[in-house]
């Protein structure tokens, strides 16, 4: 018996515009939340629906995080502080840098949710489809920023979000028309949109029509994909967008110093449940070659096997790493041959030496310096002495760089003169930051998922947890003779893996409050998947197993073998392992 279609399959297709009953619940001033079937239309619209997880005991209090669209991680400037106020307008006061290069705020409640969406539109960006059934943000490298094959991949990634943007009439009818806007921001966001300088890129191109005249999407149709798509480009040897993680991959081919084309990687993802045996994180499989002319066609296809092929009867299994597993490369090959009209030539040669960001100053190949930040777990924030959103929107104000938000949810200030770099890195010993300039090789590779309190799927602390559970971290590192050295450490409150633990050289998963999977055998170029050393431990002695690990490690390692490839090999494995 054929299996029915999941419940999110009926809602798509009853209102392929994706407006469900948002504009109806925003007018109703006594609302403070949306409806359960909103809840996922929503999702579509860049909105996530949540409540403080703190305060449960007393009540809920519902608000939303709202992600916003950054291909690249790129943010001009003015576009920067437009956010930096609304951050403290609508949202909780800080900005969250995610592990894919967006910015989400967090507890806005419902009457900030227009205005706060409106005013990001103004700003020359959008939340369109940050989340729901669609293709995500599109990552890029950030670092190094700017040389003439980083400039020609940001275009690739612009054009192909442009291609692959859903052309829903919803969004811009109820957020951009449907709002109206007094917040006395209009200065702020005419200087955005004039440092900007050009039309917003996260315009969709507009709808086509059906045979009825309706408006129809070319390439998501009317139920979109069945489940969610990320995309990613990468420049080797850095593995910094962690490549072989997305759905779909562009690794960049450079011959002679010129930007070649692209080798596909097709059929990467993380998100597991625990207990679930049909679940499972991959890594992409590489699939062939493409010229840079090719990008838009070849992504298309890609999604569109997706949007064919996925598991619409189950929303664990629906991604399309499943569709690569189960029918194998070759037939995925073979698909995407078929639509393209001819198969993909075989993938060039490429190898990544490592990933991450590098902190400090460096100077740019148009002559200008780029300045990496650390900031701790992605959270832009003012705490006690430590005032990074000042400095940061001082910095904007004065100098105005690019901001370039890194996958590993750090910040890449560019475009800066010589002359200002004293200026900047005054501002921000003075405003107690000095930790950004050199985090160290742990902290400054370390990453951690929101948790709780405001995710809803978080069954384990680990944002707030994870600052001092590195410190704990550095501390063996020293114990065991080998401090200051490299690693990978990432943790998520659950199994889905937001923070990518499942390739780190070390990951904590939530299992339960206080309890985590502990993960380990990742590698520093993220080409590698970690396995499970041991479940539930208690994050007391998260610490104190891993210190153990180091002296062992300390003793053992061959010369410049890194943990995680030591720990991937080492006897240490109880038999047999299985994945988490
Ligand atoms: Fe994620 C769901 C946060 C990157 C896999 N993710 C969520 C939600 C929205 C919880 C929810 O559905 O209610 C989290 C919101 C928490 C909060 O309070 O902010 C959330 N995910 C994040 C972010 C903010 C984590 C971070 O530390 O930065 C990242 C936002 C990226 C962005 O800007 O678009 C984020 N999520 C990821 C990644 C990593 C990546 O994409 O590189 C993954 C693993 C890769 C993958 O997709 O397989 C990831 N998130 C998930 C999943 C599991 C999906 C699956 O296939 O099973 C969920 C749950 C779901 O979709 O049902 C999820
Ligand atoms: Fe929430 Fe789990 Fe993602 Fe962490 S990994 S943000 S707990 S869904």
């Amino acid at each position: 018996m054929e299996k029915p279609l999941t419940k999110n399959e009926f809602l798509k297709a009853e209102k392929p515009d994706l407006s469900g009953n948002i504009r109806a619940t925003l007018a109703d001033p006594s609302l403070d939340r949306f409806s359960g079937d909103d809840e996922q239309f929503i999702k579509f619209h860049g909105i996530y629906q949540q409540d403080d997880r703190d305060k449960r005991k007393t009540g809920k209090e519902y608000s939303v995080m709202v992600r916003t669209r950054q291909t690249g991680g790129i943010v001009p400037a003015g576009q920067y502080l437009v956010y930096d106020e609304l951050s403290s307008l609508f949202a909780n006061g800080t900005l969250r840098i995610t592990s894919r290069q967006t910015f989400q705020f967090h507890g806005v409640l419902q009457k900030g949710i227009g205005p706060l969406i409106k005013s990001i539109n103004e700003a020359l960006s959008s939340t369109i489809a940050t989340c729901g059934d669609v293709n995500r943000n599109v990552t890029a490298p950030s670092n190094p920023p700017v040389d003439a094959i980083g400039v020609a991949v940001d275009e690739d990634a612009f054009a192909l979000t442009r291609a692959l943007l859903p052309r829903t009439t919803a969004y811009h009818s109820i957020w951009v028309d449907g709002v109206q806007l007094d917040l006395g921001l209009d200065e702020k966001i005419a200087k955005a949109r004039a440092s900007i300088d050009q039309a917003n890129p996260y315009l969709p191109p507009p709808a086509e029509s059906d045979e009825s005249g309706a408006p129809v999407d070319p390439l998501y149709g009317k139920t979109y994909l069945p489940r969610k798509f990320k995309t990613g480009f990468a420049i080797p040897p850095n593995n910094d967008t962690d490549i072989f993680t997305n759905d779909m991959g562009f690794v960049a081919v450079i011959e002679n110093g010129k930007l070649l084309g692209y080798n596909l990687l097709v059929g990467g993802g993380l998100g597991t449940s625990h207990g679930n045996k049909l679940t499972y994180p991959r890594l992409a499989d590489v699939i062939g070659f493409l010229t840079r002319d090719q990008v838009i066609a070849v992504g298309s296809a890609v999604v569109a096997i997706h949007r064919d092929w996925g598991d619409r009867t189950d929303r664990k299994h629906a991604r399309i790493k499943y569709v690569l597993q189960e029918k194998g490369v070759e037939w995925f090959r073979a698909e995407l041959g078929k639509r393209l009209g001819a198969p993909l030539p075989l993938a060039k040669p490429f190898l990544f030496k490592g990933q991450g960001d590098a902190f400090g100053w460096f100077k740019q190949a148009d002559g200008l310096w780029f300045l990496g930040l650390f900031v701790e777990t992605g959270r832009i924030k003012d705490a006690g002495d430590y005032k990074l959103k000042t400095a940061l929107r001082e910095i904007a104000q004065k100098f105005g760089p690019t901001f370039r938000l890194t996958a590993t949810q750090n910040l890449i200030l560019s475009d800066i003169k010589e002359s200002d770099k004293e200026a900047i890195e005054k501002i921000l010993h003075a405003q107690g930051c000095s930790i950004v300039f050199n985090p160290g090789l742990v902290k400054g590779r370390g990453m951690a998922c929101p948790a709780l309190p405001t995710c809803g799927l978080a069954l384990a602390e680990s944002e707030r947890v994870f600052p001092a559970l590195l410190a704990k971290i550095e501390a063996a590192q020293a114990a065991a003779g080998i401090a200051h050295e490299e690693l990978v450490v990432r943790m998520t409150g659950c199994p889905n893996g937001c923070a990518r633990p499942y390739n780190a050289e070390i990951g904590f998963v939530g299992k339960a409050p206080g309890k985590y999977n502990l993960m380990l055998g990742g590698n520093r170029e993220g080409t590698r998947l970690a396995r499970t050393w041991r479940e539930s431990v208690l994050a007391d002695e998260l610490p104190v197993a891993i210190g153990e690990l180091f002296k062992q490690y300390a003793k053992e390692r061959k010369a410049g073998q890194a943990f995680g490839d030591w720990a991937n090999e080492a006897t240490i494995w109880p038999a047999p392992s299985t994945p988490a």
